[in-house]
């Protein structure tokens, strides 16, 4: 596996002061620091009716008539519905669809991105599910077949981390040759050589594969796991919350609905998670919706989701390869309505390895108030054909970022301003 080292650039430090998870709030005086929204629901959280939104009104009059509608609902806070994010993505207005996200966007997280100092690490590569959309499982047999050792572990910790580095985003195929200590002990690893990272690891599928190795119900394991030094859980695994599609391309995987049954769990279990869609395959703009709409559903219930990313579809050796790249209008397309339809969702990440830099950049104008960190090693993208660097450090990020016109932040996982990079 390759390697880059990465330093965080030179910042202007701000205490990140007592760890807090203050709720999400909605309006005009929260470009605060967005911090992660509380785990118990709440009205704050609920998105729907309230005070509202108050994005920049003058910036939103000149809207085509099938959007002007839906911008006055936004402007009067009322939940836009199922019928209203058809709307948006039948628009062909594709610059007006980014100004309403953008505008919402700007009414809760100002000019900030954020970012953070993190790396990946994919304990292990062989998978016993055949998911048609990935290119990163391996049978086991194979000679860039990966399991991950203790040893080899924690000399990755000493060689490729640092004691600066904030996060660390573990996950890995399921792969049942692993015993559940094998989950605890990676966990305590990482945690005895780098007690600072936050350790944000395995997706809703690991978590239900794990407690089903365990042979214990997910609660015992959850906290069992959080005993050895789970603090978060990233958001792949959902793919798309549509039983059509899971028919088709992941049957092996959890059902949609077990994916929500997970998630709640997890959540109230006390564990922030983050929430993806996997985009640009066979799925329809109406499946697309479904999914926002569970996820709404299920942050109105539990307020744990700390950010929605949609991932952009790499089809290089998947058995999907026909089908091509979707394009960069229909990622901002799906950014904008992501940001419009998730009124409970406080930030919406725009994945630079999957977008690519270009589009990224360009996302932040169209809703998206992150582009998550500095990865350093990946694999599931480049394995399908993803031509982003492996990796950008701090400083390439923020460049990235102020060059779009954004202030640059350096965050944590769970939303506490580390440093506005300098000007
Ligand atoms: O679960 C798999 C998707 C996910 C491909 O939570 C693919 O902060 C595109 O979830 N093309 C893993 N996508 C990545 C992920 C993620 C990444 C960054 C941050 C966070 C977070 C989560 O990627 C998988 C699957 O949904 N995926 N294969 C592919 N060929």
């Amino acid at each position: 596996m390759t390697s880059t080292s990465s330093t965080p650039s030179r910042a202007t430090a701000r205490s990140p002061g007592p760890h807090r998870v203050p709720p999400f709030q909605r309006g005009p005086t929260n470009p605060g620091p967005g911090l992660a929204p509380p785990l118990a629901s709440s009205d704050a959280a609920s998105g729907s009716g309230g005070a509202g939104l108050e994005p920049d009104a003058a910036a939103l009059g000149d809207l085509p008539p099938d959007l002007a509608p839906i911008r006055d609902k936004v402007l009067a806070g009322v939940r836009l519905s199922r019928e209203d994010g058809q709307a948006l993505f039948a628009t062909t207005d594709l610059n007006a669809l980014g100004a309403l996200a953008n505008a919402v966007n700007e009414s809760l997280n100002g000019a900030r991105v954020t970012f953070t100092y993190n790396r990946h690490l994919n304990y292990t590569n062989v998978c016993a599910y055949r998911c048609m959309f990935c290119a990163f499982r391996r049978d086991g047999d194979e000679a860039d077949a990966v399991v991950m050792d203790m040893d080899f572990v924690r000399d990755k910790l000493r060689r490729e981390f640092t004691d600066t580095m904030r996060e660390v985003h573990i996950v890995g195929g399921i792969n049942p040759a692993l015993p559940y200590g094998y989950y605890l002990d990676l966990l305590r690893t990482v945690k005895a050589e780098r007690p600072n990272l936050h350790v944000k690891a395995f997706t809703m599928i690991e978590l239900d594969a794990i407690a089903e190795i365990a042979g214990k119900p997910l609660e015992t394991v959850l906290a069992e796991l959080r005993e050895a030094g789970l603090d978060s859980c990233p958001g792949g695994g959902a793919e798309v919350l549509s039983p059509r599609v899971h028919r088709k391309l992941y049957r092996e995987k959890l059902p949609p609905e077990r994916w929500i049954e997970t998630c709640k769990a997890v959540h109230r279990a006390g564990l922030h998670t983050n929430a993806t869609m996997l985009f640009g395959h066979i799925e329809t703009t109406d499946e697309r919706l479904d999914h926002m709409l569970a996820i709404r559903d299920i942050q109105d219930e539990t307020g744990g989701f700390l950010q929605f990313i949609p991932l952009l579809f790499h089809p290089e050796h998947t058995p999907l390869e026909r089908l091509g790249k979707t394009t960069g209008a229909d990622a901002l397309r799906t950014i904008a309505v992501a940001r419009l339809m998730l009124d409970n969702v406080p930030h919406i990440k725009a994945y630079w390895i999957m977008l690519g830099m270009k589009i990224a950049q360009l996302a932040l104008h169209y809703g998206a108030d992150d582009i998550d960190g500095t990865v350093e090693e990946e694999h599931i993208t480049h394995d399908a054909g993803g031509t982003t660097p492996q990796g950008l450090t701090t400083a390439q990020l923020a460049a990235l970022i102020r060059e779009a016109g954004r202030q640059p932040v350096l965050r944590d996982t769970l939303y506490q301003e580390l440093a506005v990079v300098g000007v």
